[in-house]
């Protein structure tokens, strides 16, 4: 009988901050959240880039087939390796798609750099190809895994070392560049669509883990920055941008957040705003455990069979060639 306790104690243990068992995922988003923030917090130094090559050496399948909040064993992040986190939610505005985007208050956000950013040019058109900024989110759901996506303005980055001088979308533009092409033709093993990311797992429940009888998600998501945001950097470089983050407070509406209907109606609707609720830290947990899964668009494309056409599928001489996307507005007050 003691042996029987002792063998569950053990067992229980174990699972203590283990962000992929079934007993993890089955409990509520507050009590999610509150674990991995407080992994996030444990150790505030950033881990070190890793040497690039070692992303050849690996299968691509797991980042889109691990459904945990945590890296699957013995595994490290080869790209987007060093960055900060924060917790956040989603304030809604009306709209007619369903679950995460109805609102959600148990967010985790991640700002990274694609690759290690040169820091010993400093002028703002030195960051092309060489600063590429990136976010990663998180929407906790209580009882079921999250769901998660990445959004960049474009793999090669821009002409500022501002790392909010962009837009964010979770489509992407071709990479350029043979070392971020070399990645897409890795991510390419694991599914032909690198540069497009699903969204259909943020429809299919609500924050309280009801699911969604008739789920509705956009076509694509654009994060764009408040300007106040924005005017915490400078175009040149002057300090790590971790540092900067961390100027932020919690409590600051980050993003105003664009849903895209289709690719043939691709006028932007406010949807709603991310407020971060939290601070913006760097985290040693953050750069080599916690998972941000790739949700594969294949899955968008199952609901939607007529995106089809428009969807760029990535090749390793380069892409097949996707309808250009129709940009009709009904509305005036809308954006393209
Ligand atoms: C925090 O992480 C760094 C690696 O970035 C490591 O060198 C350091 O020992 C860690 N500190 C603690 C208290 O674990
Ligand atoms: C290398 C290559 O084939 N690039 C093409 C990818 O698709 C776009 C249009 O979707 C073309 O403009 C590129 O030339």
């Amino acid at each position: 009988m003691i042996k029987i306790t002792f063998l569950l104690c053990l067992i229980t243990f174990a699972f203590a901050s283990d962000f992929t068992s079934l007993k993890y995922q089955s409990q509520k988003r507050s009590s999610k959240l509150n674990q991995i923030w407080g992994e996030v917090t444990k150790n505030t130094s950033s881990a070190k880039f890793p040497s690039p090559v070692g992303l050849l050496l690996e299968s691509m399948s797991p980042t889109l087939d691990h459904v945990a909040d945590q890296l699957p064993e013995g595994r490290s992040k080869k790209v987007h390796s060093v960055g900060s986190v924060a917790k956040a939610e989603f304030i809604a505005e009306k709209n007619f798609y369903t679950g995460f985007f109805q609102g959600a208050d148990s967010l985790i956000i991640r700002f990274s750099l694609a690759k290690e950013p040169d820091y010993t040019h400093k002028q703002s058109i030195d960051a092309h190809d060489n600063f590429v900024p990136g976010i990663a989110l998180k929407f906790l759901i209580d009882g079921q895994p999250s769901a998660n996506l990445f959004a960049m303005h474009g793999v090669n980055g821009v002409y500022s070392y501002n790392f909010f001088d962009l837009d964010f979308n979770n489509h992407i533009p071709q990479p350029e560049g043979l070392q971020l092409k070399v990645v897409a033709d890795k991510f390419s093993t694991g599914t032909k669509i690198v540069q497009f990311l699903g969204l259909r797992k943020f429809s299919e429940h609500t924050q309280d883990g009801k699911p969604v009888p008739n789920p509705n998600f956009p076509y694509m998501l654009t994060f764009k920055p408040y300007q106040y945001v924005k005017d915490f950097f400078t175009p040149d470089y002057t300090e790590d941008y971790k540092e900067i983050l961390k100027k932020i407070p919690s409590g600051t509406l980050l993003f105003e957040v664009y849903a895209t209907l289709s690719p043939t109606q691709t006028c932007k609707q406010k949807i709603g705003d991310i407020r971060t609720t939290s601070e913006i830290t760097p985290s040693y947990f953050g750069d080599t455990e916690l998972f941000f899964q790739h949700q594969d668009f294949t899955h968008d494309l199952e609901v939607h069979p007529e995106w089809e056409p428009y969807t760029p599928y990535w090749n390793l001489i380069g892409n097949k060639s996707a309808k250009q996307k129709e940009s009709k507005c009904p509305f005036s007050n809308l954006f393209i």
